[in-house]
Parts: C-alpha cells; sequence; structure tokens
C-alpha cells in the first residue's frame, strides 16, 4: 500500500519541474521542519521549490531556522499557478491548509497534481487523492518523509536540514515522551549522526505571553471529576478579554498550557479546551492521557455534532452553533461513552 503511493509520488515528481510546498495549520515545527526540507530535497534534484503558509507565523516559530523561506500567502487570493505540484505536508483535511475557505480553493486545484504526506488519522485528503497519499502513524511527518522518500532517494541531508528533521521531531513527540512509535529513535541517532544540533533544539525559550497564557488558562480550568475531564471554557467574553491582553493570535500561545497541564493532573485523563471563535463556530482541542485504555475524544466530539481529526491522543475539531450548546453535547456524549466503557467492563468481569 506505501510502495505504491511512494511510486506514484517519485512518479509525480520526476515528470514535474516546479513544486509549492504547503505546510499545515498549526504553524508548527513539524509541518515548517518537514516543508523546509521537502523544499531542499527537491532543489537537490534540480527541481524549482518554494514552501508556502496560507497563516501567519506564530511568534513562538519566529526562531525556527529558516524561517524567512516560507513564502505568506493570503487564502483570499490563493491562485496556484497551473505549472506547479502542490505537496501538503503534516495535515490530513483540506481545512488544515487552506482555512475556512478550503472547498473554493480546492476546486480550481488539479487533483492530478497534489501530494499529501501525512502522519494523523486520514480524513477528506485521502479520500479525494487516494494514489498520492503517503500516510503513516510515525513520530511525525519529518520520519515518515525520511522513511519513505529522503532515505530511499540516497539524497542525504546537510546538517542545516538534519536540524529542520530534528527540530520536528523532538516536539511532535515532546522530547519522546508521548507513544513510542518503530523507528523513531534510530531517526533521531541518524540525524545527530548528519549534524543536528541538540542543545540548540532542547534550548526552551517560552515567550512571556506563553506563561501569562498558561497563568490564565490553570486559573479558569474546570475540574469535572466524574468525567476524569478538565475543560477550559473560553466563551466570547473571554476570547475578547485575551485578544486585548496578548493580542489577535492569543490562540498561537496556548502549547505551554497543552504541554504541562491537560491529561497531567491525577485523575484526570481528558484534557479539553473550547473556544468561542465569535464567528458562529467553536474550536475544540483535546489531550488524552497516553498509557492505559480510554475513549476517543474524536469519536465523543463527532457522536456530539462536530467536526474532529488529528491523532487518537491529542487532536482537534470545530463545532457549528452556540457555545453552550456545544459544550453541553460534548459533556452529554462524553458522560455515555465512559458509561458504556464501565458497562463493557463489568460484563467482562473486569473491575
Ligand atoms: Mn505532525
Amino acid at each position: 500500500m506505501e510502495d505504491n503511493s511512494v511510486a506514484a509520488i517519485y512518479n509525480l515528481i520526476n515528470r514535474s519541474a516546479r513544486f509549492l510546498v504547503v505546510v499545515s495549520r498549526p504553524v508548527d515545527p513539524d509541518c515548517v521542519g518537514t516543508g523546509l526540507s521537502v523544499r531542499w530535497w527537491l532543489e537537490q534534484q534540480q527541481k524549482e521549490a518554494r514552501v508556502a503558509c496560507l497563516f501567519p507565523i506564530p511568534e513562538t516559530m519566529q526562531s525556527f531556522p529558516d524561517i524567512h523561506l516560507m513564502d505568506l500567502y493570503k487564502p483570499d487570493i490563493f491562485r496556484l499557478p497551473d505549472d506547479h505540484v502542490i505537496i501538503l505536508v503534516d495535515g490530513s483535511s483540506w481545512m488544515q491548509f487552506f482555512g475556512p475557505a478550503w472547498p473554493d480553493i480546492v476546486r480550481r486545484l488539479d487533483r492530478a497534481k497534489i501530494i499529501n504526506i501525512d502522519h494523523h488519522e486520514p480524513e477528506d485528503i485521502s479520500a479525494s487523492i487516494p494514489d498520492c497519499c503517503l500516510n503513516r502513524r510515525t513520530s511525525s511527518t519529518a520520519q515518515l518523509f525520511f522513511e519513505s522518500l529522503m532515505e530511499p532517494s540516497r539524497i542525504h541531508p546537510s546538517s542545516r536540514v538534519a536540524d529542520y528533521l530534528y527540530r520536528a521531531l523532538l516536539y511532535d513527540t515532546r522530547n519522546f515522551r508521548i507513544e513510542p512509535y518503530p523507528g523513531m529513535y534510530r531517526f533521531a541517532d541518524a540525524l545527530l549522526r548528519l549534524g543536528a544540533d541538540h542543545l540548540s533544539a532542547v534550548d526552551t525559550r517560552f515567550s512571556p505571553k506563553e506563561i501569562d497564557f498558561l497563568t490564565w488558562a490553570i486559573a479558569h480550568t474546570e475540574y469535572l471529576p466524574i468525567l476524569q475531564t478538565t475543560l477550559l471554557a473560553v466563551s466570547s467574553s473571554h476570547a475578547r478579554a485575551l485578544a486585548a491582553s496578548l493580542g489577535a493570535e492569543w490562540q498561537d500561545y496556548d502549547s505551554l498550557y497543552k504541554e504541562v497541564f491537560l491529561r497531567q493532573v491525577a485523575g484526570y485523563n481528558y484534557g479539553l479546551i473550547l473556544i468561542d471563535n465569535r464567528d458562529g463556530t467553536i474550536k475544540l482541542s483535546w489531550r488524552t492521557r497516553s498509557c492505559g485504555s480510554f475513549c476517543s475524544i474524536a469519536d465523543v466530539a463527532r457522536r456530539a455534532g462536530f467536526r474532529a481529526g488529528g491523532h487518537r491522543n491529542a487532536g482537534g475539531g470545530f463545532y457549528q452553533g452556540d457555545f453552550d450548546e456545544a459544550r453541553t453535547l460534548l459533556l452529554a456524549s462524553l458522560r455515555k461513552s465512559l458509561q458504556t466503557a464501565n458497562e463493557s467492563q463489568d460484563d467482562t468481569g473486569i473491575a
């Protein structure tokens, strides 16, 4: 299966001269590091390649090596030149690459000239372009690209490119603290041998705004012990206050809260964030304790009427409608799933 998509991708690359690599939202070290590496790899094959992002680069990504190579596009004026192949990196839904305007943008694209490289649960992109979709659950899209395309091509990354990939790996695995994937440490070792700079990659420099968001979020978190869940419900008035204190892009500062708090409190296996986007949509993010067997929040959210995707233990989604309604439906759906899980345990005699 993977061999077929790799062959189809090579075929399309060999036949084409110009490429546009597009990174996903959230704009993070995995999509950016892999995107820059794909660009470099294509250039080594005498191809013309650019990397594009349709979303603003978060402050937390400004110090990523060579971030200035990223071209910024506005979704509303996005037009892909007809002679370019588009490579979508680190996302499985059109929405993650093109934002809410995706139906309009995707309608104009030539689907025979699109490649997708990704490690999330497959979504609408793989359904629409199954042939050129390289999708496998790995530590990071960086690992997937390295193992399936870069290494077999015998183009050895420079130390700079090894650095991009190493930062991508460390970010997506949270320094190897999440699930172990086959080949994850081999990949890390290969990158260090190629000259990746470990000390710079682990040199943490949080933005003071991330600390401010963390403080605010912990103070506003609700504990729902019966649901084993913490909930940060950001209403429209909260959202307005956060925009006033942290700036319009305040949602870019939530990764520290997600990393140090969600799913880490004893007894609280699920960490949810609901945000009123103040445009008729409600955004959901979640983390689920990685060790043990827990309900899938993506399934719980879908049963409550959300669109949801990502990974099993970390993902996101949207609800179209009212904030309180979204909250009520989501928690009711989680309550039901936990009950069902308990009942089936009782049936099998497991305490
Ligand atoms: Mn990723």
